[in-house]
């Protein structure tokens, strides 16, 4: 279908955009070997305040470098692997993530010959005064409860990130049982980054309808009203950036 007539269902606009790996075209970027990198929402939209990375790492892939005045949040989509921070190397497979502070080193690589795919988001600190950074963090999605979103039992959400003042972003996993929903169409400050992991549904975004599935990408900028019902016979799960904490003046 999608290379009839040049039909897709990526669509970019200036309050949102809807990615789908159709479309998806790799970037050659520092400190990534053996990697097809993607970079599916940035600065370079207008508009986003983040950049949201997909990465593949191939056979012997290696990604290294520090994160400057930026912080990551990395999460393993797929395969398995290592990163070493400057204390100690840490194993990562599938639902692994890591958040990592400004200033950090790291090297990651893919421990096999399946690729290893890895979302990542990055934004630069806003440091709050008083208030000391965050430390690196190496956490498993399994080890984080999903707890009812708004009394819902069949839309749960998994908060990554420590609820503290010292993070500016949160990086949530919101699960929805097939017909669940956000409660209400939300319109807020925060802008948002978004994969869909897992199954399928319908997102609102601004004032269009579009369906969704596992794999697609979303940028929300802040404002932008939206709303999802998940379809299907399975669960319908994504991983989403939101900027928190911070005076918006
Ligand atoms: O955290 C959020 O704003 C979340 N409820 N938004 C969303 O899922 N689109
Ligand atoms: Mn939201």
């Amino acid at each position: 279908m999608s290379d009839l007539f040049g039909f897709t269902r990526t669509v970019v606009k200036p309050r949102y955009a809807l990615i789908t790996p159709d479309g998806f075209v790799n970037s050659h970027l520092p400190g990534w070997k053996n990697a097809v990198c993607v970079v599916n929402i940035s600065p370079a939209m207008t508009g986003p305040r983040f950049t949201q990375l997909h990465i593949s790492l191939e056979k012997d892939g290696v990604g290294e470098g520090n994160t400057g005045v930026n912080q990551y949040v990395i999460y393993v989509i797929e395969g398995a692997g290592t990163i070493d921070l400057a204390e100690k190397r840490h194993r990562l497979e599938r639902g692994s993530y890591i958040y990592l502070p400004p200033g950090k080193d790291m090297v990651i690589k893919n421990g096999h010959a399946a690729a290893m795919k890895l979302l990542i988001f990055q934004k630069r600190y806003v440091v709050l005064k008083g208030v000391p950074a965050p430390a690196t963090i190496v956490g498993h999605e399994r080890d984080v409860k999903g707890q009812p979103f708004l009394g819902n039992e069949d839309a749960r959400l998994q908060v990554l990130l420590p609820d503290h003042q010292s993070f500016d972003m949160a990086v949530n996993i919101f699960t929805y049982q097939p017909g669940a929903t956000l409660p209400f169409v939300e319109t807020h400050i925060m802008e948002h980054g978004l994969l869909m992991l897992k199954g399928q549904g319908v997102y609102r975004l601004d004032e269009d309808y579009h369906p969704v599935k596992a794999g697609d990408m979303i940028w929300m900028a802040a404002y932008c009203p939206q709303w999802f019902v998940a379809m299907g016979k399975t669960p319908a799960s994504y991983i989403y950036y939101k900027d928190v904490n911070r005076d918006p003046m």
